[in-house]
């Protein structure tokens, strides 16, 4: 930091109580005593702001840049204050003033500019980036409702819009603006910048570009549009419905409207520094956060080769040296490939260049596996990123090595250099400094400071393991954390939970790889069981928290069934003191930051080989919840690290899972016809009970999918996920075991700091100093 900016903030971080004083004087003509809790949120907001704006901002010879349509970045306050390292100050100062942060962060409203994990990692390593030093930048775009709001009717999920942008926010409005051509209109955009502060560091920036010619008023009912208007809902929402011609046009307009932006934005400030663009990759590195914003490698060519008299060799040989690619899934349906015609309608510029690419890679290899257009003129966008890109990294060990061996084994065989993995992390700051302070404070005080800048130390805590009264402050801070929960639960969705219930959570994405409707399955069992006399001996609360896409019907016919599930078993006399199923509304990071530390049980049980990595593993595990999941993903890491005895792990092997679709030889109506247990679970989403309280189409929909088709293979799994579980239910009795395995998996949770995988990243991609 240098000594000017660094004397600056010790003078405002000296007189805080005067500054905020000051700033509630000039906004609102009150003292601070008097402002309300939203006022007060906006105070600390000016205040922080200023802090952010005298805190260095990194400059280095090369640059990175994270494109991604999607930045997961949560409220902003809480952690803000942390990162400035002034939260306990301002905390004691609100308090002084009759205050509680924790109710004025609940005033700020949460952005949702990601869907999921995907989203959430983009923001977890704009944290890290800052906090390492790194210079580096997120591009993204200001959607103006974001991801939808969910909200349950009749036991359904309805989508409206969020509507999160206020007068004052975390968003500085810039003078820059960029026209932006697409083949039959263009729009002219607009940059917002976001502060990025790192811990204990300097900032970075988030730019995130909308377009000037906005219409909110086109949202007339939920988050239906006239989705032809493009330069009046291009930045409305994020992944629009997209089951339908126009829907898949709008997100390849708003894809485009992205790289465009960033692509301007980057060349804009190599000249400004007077780069030479022949060494563009000695400034800029470019990664591309899944396929999403692969165009910019034919649009960086593209302006080379028409505006700066780049031959098309040296153009293409200079941006594949630059771009590097990212794959978080190999779920077929999120690989993108796009109809050329399609893209000749949207960026007709392009096209050209693209063909170009293409024409390269057919004139060197044969295989039509790893052409960029195919037979049936699909564009296949992760293709352009592996033969242009100069890298390609998988999100876990077991991800990449499925890449490597099977998805892109055609790739690997051509590049293997370029193949790496970078196994995900998340951010300590948000997923335990902010959202666990009792816990954070406990550390602190058991094993120093030094684990909040080097995660590594938290594994000083394994020191502790035979010391019961750390294992019993633990177990008082989980008990803490849960009774928060409960309050919560029962103001938000007026469900009553016993604080010394087993709280068993599954929060992600609702889709059936993941396998929420194996969880309903379960409590399916349970409840029957129950029914039948058999009591479990301690009460079990088991909480979901999704979203479904909008186009997704069988993911929404599972949040049907759950909230089915919910009334039915809620609601029995026989069965309700035992166990209670709560699915909670609208489950978004804030959401997240009150259930992960609450949670006993972590559920991550998707079918192995696919989910990618997965992050809320690491974030349950690093507040002491244990791990009941499949060998998938970040799981055989977290496995690894915490061995046999730390974790719940059931269920087929991925080489298994990929031999049964090479071979197409799952049968699901076997399994069901084979165990009594299976076939009673299955057959109650059809029975009376549940039809009393749901709908038949949706129950039987799902009834139906489950026996004739369960692509994710469901059944396979069941018998040994609730064999597994009833033991992990087990030993949570046994309550020496159950505080060590917590202990344990805190100490253990170092390596999924999102620091160590840019480290990672920067070491092996970027090569930044
Ligand atoms: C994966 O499903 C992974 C995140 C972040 C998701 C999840 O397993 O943790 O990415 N992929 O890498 C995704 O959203 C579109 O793909």
């Amino acid at each position: 930091m240098s000594k000017h900016t660094n004397m600056q903030r010790d003078v405002l971080v000296l007189n805080l109580e005067e500054q905020l004083e000051g700033i509630a004087e000039e906004k609102y003509g009150k003292s601070l005593k008097e402002c309300t809790d939203r006022e007060t949120y906006f105070v600390l907001l000016d205040m922080t702001t200023r802090l952010m704006n005298v805190a260095e901002v990194y400059n280095g010879e090369k640059k990175v840049y994270y494109i991604s349509m999607e930045f997961l970045i949560g409220k902003l306050l809480s952690n803000n204050l942390i990162n400035l390292r002034v939260y306990d100050r301002v905390k004691a100062i609100l308090e002084k003033n009759g205050k509680d942060l924790a109710v004025i962060e609940e005033c700020e409203p949460e952005p949702s500019l990601g869907n999921g994990g995907l989203g959430r990692l983009a923001a977890c390593f704009l944290d890290s980036i800052a906090t390492l030093g790194l210079a580096g930048e997120g591009i993204g775009l200001n959607y103006h409702f974001g991801l939808f709001k969910q909200v349950f009717k009749d036991h359904l999920q309805n989508a409206e819009k969020n509507d999160w942008i206020e007068e004052q926010s975390w968003l500085e409005k810039t003078d820059t603006t960029f026209e932006v051509s697409f083949g039959d209109k263009k729009v002219v955009s607009r940059l917002y910048n976001m502060d990025v502060v790192g811990y204990d560091t300097g900032v970075n920036k988030l730019r995130l570009f909308d377009i000037e010619s906005i219409d909110e008023s086109l949202v007339k009912k939920g988050i239906d549009f006239d989705k032809t208007k493009i330069d009046k809902n291009l930045t409305l929402f994020l992944y629009p419905d997209d089951s339908d011609e126009a829907g898949n046009l709008l997100r390849i307009y708003q894809e485009y409207f992205l790289v465009s932006n960033a692509a301007q934005l980057i060349l804009r400030e190599q000249k400004e520094r007077q780069y030479d663009l022949h060494e563009l990759n000695n400034h800029a590195v470019i990664q591309i956060n899944d396929t999403h914003p692969t165009m910019i490698i034919p649009e960086l060519i593209r302006i080379l080769v028409e505006e700066k008299a780049f031959s098309m060799d040296d153009a293409i040989d200079v941006v594949s040296k630059t771009c590097a690619y990212t794959n978080h899934t190999i779920l077929a349906e999120a690989l993108e490939t796009w109809p050329l015609k399609y893209l000749e309608k949207v960026v007709p510029q392009l096209v050209p260049y693209i063909k170009e690419l293409d024409k390269r890679v057919r004139a060197k290899y044969k295989n039509p596996k790893v052409q960029i257009i195919d037979k049936d003129k699909k564009v296949h966008m992760a293709f352009i990123d592996i033969h242009y890109g100069f890298s390609i990294n998988g999100v876990a060990a077991i991800h990449t090595d499925i890449l490597k061996d099977s998805e892109l084994n055609d790739f690997y065989k051509i590049y293997p250099e370029k193949f790496n993995n970078k196994t995900n992390g998340i951010t300590f700051r948000r997923w335990l400094l902010s959202c666990n302070h009792p816990l954070a404070d406990f550390l602190s005080q058991t094993i120093g400071d030094g684990f909040k800048k080097d995660a590594n130390k938290l594994e000083k805590l394994l020191d502790h393991i035979n010391d019961e009264e750390v294992l019993d402050q633990l177990e008082a801070i989980k008990m803490g954390k849960k009774k928060e929960l409960v309050d919560y639960l029962k103001k938000h969705e007026n469900v009553e939970v016993d604080p010394d219930s087993i709280f068993d959570i599954q929060v992600k994405r609702l889709h059936e790889y993941k396998r929420q409707q194996m969880n309903a399955l379960y409590i399916i069992h349970k409840y029957l069981e129950i029914k039948g006399g058999k009591k479990p001996s301690r009460p079990l609360t088991f909480i979901f928290g999704a979203k479904a896409a909008p186009a997704y019907v069988i993911a929404k016919d599972i949040i049907h069934l759950l909230l089915v599930l919910q009334e039915i078993v809620n609601n029995d006399p026989d069965v309700n003191k035992y166990m209670k199923v709560i699915m909670v509304e609208n489950y978004n990071v804030s959401y997240a930051e009150k259930l992960i530390p609450a949670c006993d049980v972590s559920e991550q049980i998707s079918l192995a080989s696919k989910e990618a990595s997965g992050t809320s593993n690491m974030k349950f595990m690093l507040n002491g919840a244990v791990t009941l999941g499949t060998d998938d993903g970040a799981n055989v890491e977290i496995h690894e690290l915490v061995g046999d005895d730390n974790i719940y792990i059931f269920g087929v092997k991925a080489d298994e899972v990929i031999e049964h679709y090479k071979k197409a030889d799952y049968v699901s109506k076997d399994y069901y016809k084979k165990s009594k247990v299976i076939k009673e679970a299955v057959d109650f989403i059809v029975s009376k009970e549940c039809l009393k309280v749901g709908h038949k189409e949706n129950l039987e929909r799902l009834y139906n999918e489950l026996l004739n088709k369960d692509w994710f293979m469901t059944l396979i799994d069941l018998e040994s996920y609730i064999a597994k579980k009833d033991e992990i239910f087990a030993d949570y009795e046994k309550r020496d075991k159950w505080k060590k395995m917590m202990l344990t998996n805190i100490a253990k949770a170092g390596y999924f700091s999102s620091d160590r995988t840019i480290a990672e990243y920067n070491r092996d991609i970027w090569h930044l100093n």
